[in-house]
């Protein structure tokens, strides 16, 4: 073989971009001999950051989970077979369902960065069990973002960052974290581009601020004053874009009336910002013919997090910013990772269901709640929530305090710690996998990963583990699984139809598909790929919705349905498959009502509220703000559990102001304690002329204990959930207020 054959492609699993890359497989030890970015992948085209070299630290993973798991009396755990973790299992969760219902067992989970497929396959078990609540990490970020967006526009809202002239990053540094793709390079061609512009908010002089025209150096938490502020200005002096409102949106007076009687000289002062450059930043934003904005966790942990999702996307529809190349849209997806319908409340503390999800800081709280609706089992999938949910010690407290836990991971992780069976799952190069996070526009696509290495024999999919479950529950009828293969020994088409007319006769059997299809049209793939059976489903509902979409892009209908080619054309495709190619008036069509929807009745009297001041978020026993979980160059939440990884800061250092440092007698290098509400930590110290005074950050992802080379278990760094507590939470979505933390700093 030509050393060029060897190169296989697939892609990063580190962040959610998930860039193509193409790797050399070195099958002995089972690691890339050579990874390289991707020249065919159609969004990160041969882009890769520093952190795709270090993967081969997630396929050598020390602490490696091979075996079924089941706590024992002394609390360790035994190894046991599939079959009997299967059976005990099984019968464990339906003796809780018979007993307390099946709404009393809550599933966590299925959003990691590179691995959705669970998202599809673990809908089985939750029918089986009649499950009816659920969590995963979008419900402690984005959730409200995602009512915002469906309020406002029906869907979720992204920005063109390629061809806008003026980006805008609240909350957010790409320059580490990305969440677009190539994001470096993108920045970077900003910067250089004389007709475009960057306005950055952040109270840190961040490295995308570096690059930025405007950085609006907001004080920590006060972003709902600025950006109320910066709506205000383009209101009260006539900025905004009128034929646009007129056409293409609904309930402006009200927002008109509200950001009229804003004071923005008083606003601008509680967030920080000198009020010029409130008016610069809005002046900026009426100039331009193309705005483009994106959010994240610096406002989305923090207060307000809701409300300034609000009054960020009003800022940009007002100025017309919406549908239009270099701007924002609705993008088609194969599959969403999110969306915002507010419905329902969890059964026993009323906190709201966003999307479906019970916000992340309530999981924990429905677990110890004493109620007759509590949470009795737990199964957890692809996430780590004891380490990344607030309050680590109260999510330990609830699984110790449910009936019957199951983690399904890859390695023995926090949460797998306090679990009573841990079942090993083959990694993301062992199997079929993909990531939901593709939201390009107007060409957009789907990137179906093929395995690169067999998985050790004694690890199993999701997508096998879970119908295993619902088989052993006695939820799969094998009558429907025969006459099924009987249609596939015709053709899928004759499948497809007969899976339809079996749906019309028992509608019960829509809950267990991804079963159902896992043990059929499954068995037509090879054993590694067969995790992407749930991906017919996805194939089936989007070929039924956009036949017209498929036809543009070359899918045709060989014989078997247009979804049988579309599910072809992704299994061949060795790189992403793009699947739409539209135009920009296409965006529109996905606007709920074809209209804009400004006003917002409970977000506008938060404004009201506002006015009467910013309570302080610090005090004298507390005098820091605390962001608790920043993203730096080498961290990638907790997929990469050795700590060698990270070619520096491997302790993930405390970075501070050098005049804070200084008045405390703290300097480069020195160990501190740092101490919240919710407990302390000793912290090493960096300081750093990039952070306010009065501001400290520590990373995200660390504190993992790892084996060292004994195979003992050492714990490196800080973990920040130690550090933060369940009640700090945004009042409509109850997203936390990890980046928002009060907190004192001795010598330690
Ligand atoms: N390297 C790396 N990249 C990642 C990840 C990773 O672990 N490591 N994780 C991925 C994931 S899951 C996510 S969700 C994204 C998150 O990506 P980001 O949201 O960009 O990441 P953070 O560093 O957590 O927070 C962004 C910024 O918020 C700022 N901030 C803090 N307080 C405030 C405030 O009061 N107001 C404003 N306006 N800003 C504030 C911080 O200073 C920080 O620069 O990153 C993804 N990419
Ligand atoms: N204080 C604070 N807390 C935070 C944040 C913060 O900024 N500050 N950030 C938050 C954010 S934005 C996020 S997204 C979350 C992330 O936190 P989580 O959602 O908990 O997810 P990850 O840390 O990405 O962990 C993913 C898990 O999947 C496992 N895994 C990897 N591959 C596979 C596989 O193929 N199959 C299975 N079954 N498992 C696999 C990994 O071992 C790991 O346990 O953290 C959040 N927590
Ligand atoms: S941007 Fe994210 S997905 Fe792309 S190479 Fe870096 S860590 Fe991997
Ligand atoms: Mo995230």
């Amino acid at each position: 073989m030509s050393e060029k054959a060897q190169w296989q492609r697939s892609a990063c699993i580190l962040c959610s971009c998930n860039c193509g890359i193409q790797v050399q497989v070195d099958e002995q030890s089972g690691t890339f001999a050579r990874i390289k970015g991707d020249d065919a992948h159609p969004a990160s085209a041969v882009y890769v950051c520093n952190k795709a070299s270090r993967l081969n630290h997630y396929l050598q993973m020390g602490d490696r989970v091979l075996h079924p798991l089941r706590r024992n009396e002394s609390g360790g755990f035994d190894e046991i077979s599939w079959d009997t973790a299967i059976e005990e299992i099984a019968a464990k969760l339906t003796a809780i369902r018979d007993e307390h219902g099946g709404q009393s067992i809550f599933y966590y989970g299925g959003l990691g960065q590179g691995n959705h497929l669970p998202m599809i396959s673990s809908r089985s078990t939750f029918a089986a069990l009649g499950m009816q609540f659920q969590s995963n990490a979008a419900a402690q970020e984005k959730t409200g973002e995602f009512w915002v967006c469906n309020e406002m526009f029906g869907a979720w809202a992204h920005p063109d960052l390629d061809h806008c002239d003026l980006a805008i990053f609240v909350g957010k540094n790409p320059w580490q974290s990305h969440g677009f793709p190539r994001a470096r390079a993108t920045l970077r061609e900003i910067k250089k581009s004389p007709d475009r512009k960057m306005i950055v908010v952040d109270p840190k002089r961040t490295e995308t601020a570096d690059l930025a025209d405007l950085h609006l150096a907001v004080q920590p938490g006060r972003d709902a004053w600025l950006f109320a502020a910066i709506g205000a200005t383009l209101v009260q002096e006539n900025l905004f874009d009128a034929d646009f409102i007129a056409e293409r949106t609904t309930g402006a007076e009200e927002v008109f009336e509200t950001l009229r009687s804003v004071d923005v000289t008083q606003f601008a002062d509680l967030s920080g910002v000198p009020l010029d450059e409130v008016r610069e930043a809005a002046q900026l934003i009426a100039d331009s013919e193309r705005v483009a904005v994106l959010e994240d966790l610096g406002t989305q942990m923090n207060r307000h997090s809701t409300l300034v999702s609000y009054l960020q996307r009003l800022t940009w529809v007002l100025t017309g910013n919406f549908g239009k190349e270099g701007t924002n849209y609705l993008p088609l997806s194969l599959a969403k990772a999110g969306e915002g319908l507010r419905a329902g409340e969890s059964p026993a503390t009323g906190a709201p269901v966003i999307g479906g999800l019970i916000p992340c800081n309530s999981v924990a709280e429905e677990a110890l709640a004493d109620h007759p609706n509590r949470m009795r089992a737990m199964i957890v999938e692809t996430g780590n929530p004891v380490h990344s949910l607030a309050e680590s010690q109260k999510f330990r407290d609830a699984m110790a305090a449910l009936d019957c836990t199951v983690v399904l991971d890859i390695a023995m992780t926090e949460t797998a710690m306090e679990a009573d069976y841990v079942l090993p799952t083959a990694n993301q190069y062992e199997k079929a996998e993909a990531t939901f996070f593709t939201y390009e526009f107007p060409s957009n696509y789907f990137h179906l990963r093929k395995p690169l290495f067999t998985p050790p024999s004694t690890v199993l999919s999701e997508a096998e583990i879970h119908c295993r479950l619902v088989e052993a529950m006695g939820a799969l009828p094998e009558e429907a699984v025969s006459t099924l293969k009987e249609a596939l020994e015709e053709s899928r088409g004759v499948f497809q139809l007969k899976l339809t007319e079996l749906l019309g006769q028992n509608p019960a059997l829509f809950g267990i598909m991804p079963a159902l299809l896992h043990r059929t049209i499954g068995e037509t793939l090879s054993e590694e790929l067969r995790n992407a059976s749930g991906l017919w489903l996805l194939v089936q509902m989007f070929a039924t919705n956009n036949p017209d979409k498929l036809a543009a892009v070359g899918v045709v209908d060989k014989g078997e349905g247009l979804a049988a080619a579309l599910f072809d054309a992704i299994l061949e495709s060795p790189s992403a498959f793009t699947l739409t190619a539209e135009e920009w008036p296409d965006t529109w069509d996905r606007v709920a009502g074809g209209k804009i929807r400004l006003d917002n009745s409970e977000l506008l009297e938060e404004i009201e509220a506002l006015r009467s001041g910013a309570p302080d978020a610090t005090t004298e026993e507390y005098p820091f703000v605390l962001s608790a979980g920043e993203r730096r160059d080498y961290t990638a939440n907790t997929i990469l559990r050795d700590p060698d990884w990270r070619r520096k800061d491997r302790e993930g250092a405390l970075l501070m102001n050098p005049e804070d440092g200084q008045r405390l007698g703290l300097s480069d290098g020195a160990l501190a304690e740092l101490t919240t509400r919710a407990g302390s930590a000793r912290v090493l110290v960096e300081l750093s002329d990039r952070m306010r005074r009065g501001h400290v950050s520590l990373p995200n992802g660390l504190g993992l204990n790892y084996p060292d080379a004994d195979g003992e278990s050492v714990l490196t760094g800080v973990s920040p959930n130690e550090l933060t507590s369940l009640e700090d939470r945004d009042k409509f979505a109850g997203t936390p207020w990890h980046k928002g933390v009060p907190a004192r700093i001795t010598v330690g």
